[in-house]
């Protein structure tokens, strides 16, 4: 059952990051320039959003990765912002070096109940209109590996087609798209792209050549001239106190239908993370020498790095 799973997270991993790669040309760079100068490649986490509903929810996501055997590790709170976040673990062996382990995924929902009528109207109006889960069939069709295994990448491929191919519900109004914006823009970005990574994050206390997060972020910046999320008023969130140090890039847009016609939207960003050893452990590249959570200050500013860019 573990292999399994497994197997068909490597599968899945690979797809949606492939997927998110075609998408997002700052990928293709990063991964280049890191795989030129000779360094470690690892994901720490890939990141999704989506909107309350009872088809389409948190919860909804959290079991589709649940079928594959992730386990929700935390759960953080976001009040200005009005959402939460759930942590989810993969099931492998955590005595591992952390590059044979898959990513953590860090899903989160809206909680609308305090914004506008407006506003909640409209995320109903999107997230009504669906009538079923995928959960059942999705359950059905693992289940049915275990004596077929060969259907195992029509599986993948189904998981895939879910969790990369934007909003369940049908194709937004450029109306509501601002509508949502005025109050919240993770709703508006969430109405629009639904399900599918936002982010990856690559591990740079994996790496050899890059010593810390401010060596990173100046490669980002000065070698591949990328733009970075400086919400907070820097580029680093989090520090050695809290065991986990981040950075963002900035995302890119994408040109994107609505019902009224195309416009060019933030889609997708990358993530750099620096995770410090735990009290008595050392830095050996071991899973569980690590802080493996999430720090809520921090996730508050990345959050950021798919807002609206202000105009020059
Ligand atoms: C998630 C932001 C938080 C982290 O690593 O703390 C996050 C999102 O933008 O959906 O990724
Ligand atoms: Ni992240």
């Amino acid at each position: 059952m573990l292999k399994l799973q497994e197997k068909i997270i490597n599968k899945l991993i690979k797809q949606l990051w492939l997927n998110y790669k075609a998408k997002v040309q700052q990928v293709k760079k990063i991964e280049n320039a890191v795989r030129t100068e000779g360094d470690h490649w690892s994901e720490d986490h890939m990141a999704f959003r989506t909107l309350p509903g009872p088809h389409c929810g948190l919860e909804t996501l959290k079991q589709v990765f649940e079928i594959l055997g992730y386990n929700q590790a935390d759960e953080y709170h976001f009040k200005d912002k009005k959402l939460m976040a759930i942590s989810m673990n993969p099931p492998n062996n955590k005595e591992e070096h952390s590059t044979k382990i898959p990513p953590k995924v860090f899903l989160s929902v809206l909680e609308p109940e305090s914004f506008s009528q407006e506003f909640q109207k409209c995320i109903l109006k999107y997230t009504n209109d669906l009538s079923e889960s995928p959960i059942q069939k999705l359950r059905n069709e693992f289940n049915s590996l275990k004596t077929h295994p060969e259907n195992i990448d029509q599986f993948v491929q189904a998981l895939t087609l879910y969790l990369s191919n934007g909003p369940v519900w049908r194709t937004p109004s450029f109306k509501d798209y601002e509508m949502l914006r005025k109050e919240s823009e993770y709703a508006a970005w969430t109405l629009v792209y639904g399900n599918t990574p936002n982010h990856f994050t690559l591990s740079i206390h994996l790496m050899k050549k890059f010593k810390s997060l401010k060596n990173f972020n100046q490669f980002i910046q000065k070698e591949l001239g990328i733009a970075m999320n400086t919400s907070g008023g820097g580029l680093i969130k989090g520090s050695a106190e809290v065991h986990l140090e981040q950075s963002a890039t900035l995302a890119e847009e994408l040109l994107v239908p609505f019902q009224e016609g195309f416009h060019k939207i933030p889609y997708a960003f990358v993530e750099f993370a620096y995770r410090h050893p735990l009290i008595g452990k050392k830095k050996d590249g071991i899973w569980s020498s690590y802080y493996q959570g999430f720090v809520t200050d921090n996730a508050d500013k990345i959050f950021e790095s798919t807002n609206l860019r202000k105009q020059a």
